[in-house]
């Protein structure tokens, strides 16, 4: 087992034949891309194929619950990866769109039962963005796109082990 600093269980995750839906913010669209290209890159390393993987702009990182949940009432997505960078400045409003963000993305992937990932950078300066997406401490897009997949993996096998479970993939005896 090869956990990484981004505490994925490199040999638990498989994107073969997953459908992948990335939800990504532009206001700081620098750090956004480079968010962008870990979590594709990511996925391609461990199996996907790109034309299973979707990829949705949102002006900012408040609006990627509300598209994650179109997302997800639409179907046929295995797991989404939201990602975004908040950088403090002098404003409240960095709190309040950064609680918003994760609060509403975490509240998408219990509701809907799709495994999100969250790759929203909360950070006090660009510079520690950019570390944080591709520079000296990883890329927490890549971090985030291993998670959702691994998780949805996990989901698979726990929806395919209960009994009687509508959502199976195999039958109890199986
Ligand atoms: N959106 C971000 O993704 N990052 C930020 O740092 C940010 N700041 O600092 O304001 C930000 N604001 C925009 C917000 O996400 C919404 O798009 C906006 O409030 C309109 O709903």
């Amino acid at each position: 087992m090869k956990v990484g600093d981004g505490g994925v269980d490199d040999s638990r995750v498989d994107a073969t034949g997953m459908r992948v839906s990335i939800v990504v913010a532009r206001f700081n669209e620098i750090v956004s891309q480079r968010l962008l290209s870990g979590a594709m890159d990511a996925l391609i390393r461990h199996g996907a194929a790109e034309k299973d993987i979707s990829v949705h702009w949102v002006p900012g990182s408040f609006e990627l619950p509300f598209v994650a949940q179109e997302v997800a009432v639409a179907g046929g997505t295995d797991a989404i990866v939201c990602l975004g960078a908040v950088i403090r400045g002098e404003t409240t409003h960095y709190d309040l769109v950064a609680e918003g963000a994760a609060r509403g993305i975490a509240g998408v992937s219990l509701e809907h039962r799709v495994p999100c990932g969250l790759g929203v950078l909360t950070t006090e300066t660009l510079e520690q963005a950019m570390e944080r997406s591709g520079g000296k401490h990883g890329n927490k897009g890549a971090d985030a796109a291993l998670a959702a997949v691994e998780t949805a993996r996990l989901a698979r096998e726990i929806r395919g082990a209960a009994p009687g479970n509508p959502g199976a993939s195999r039958t109890p005896s199986g």
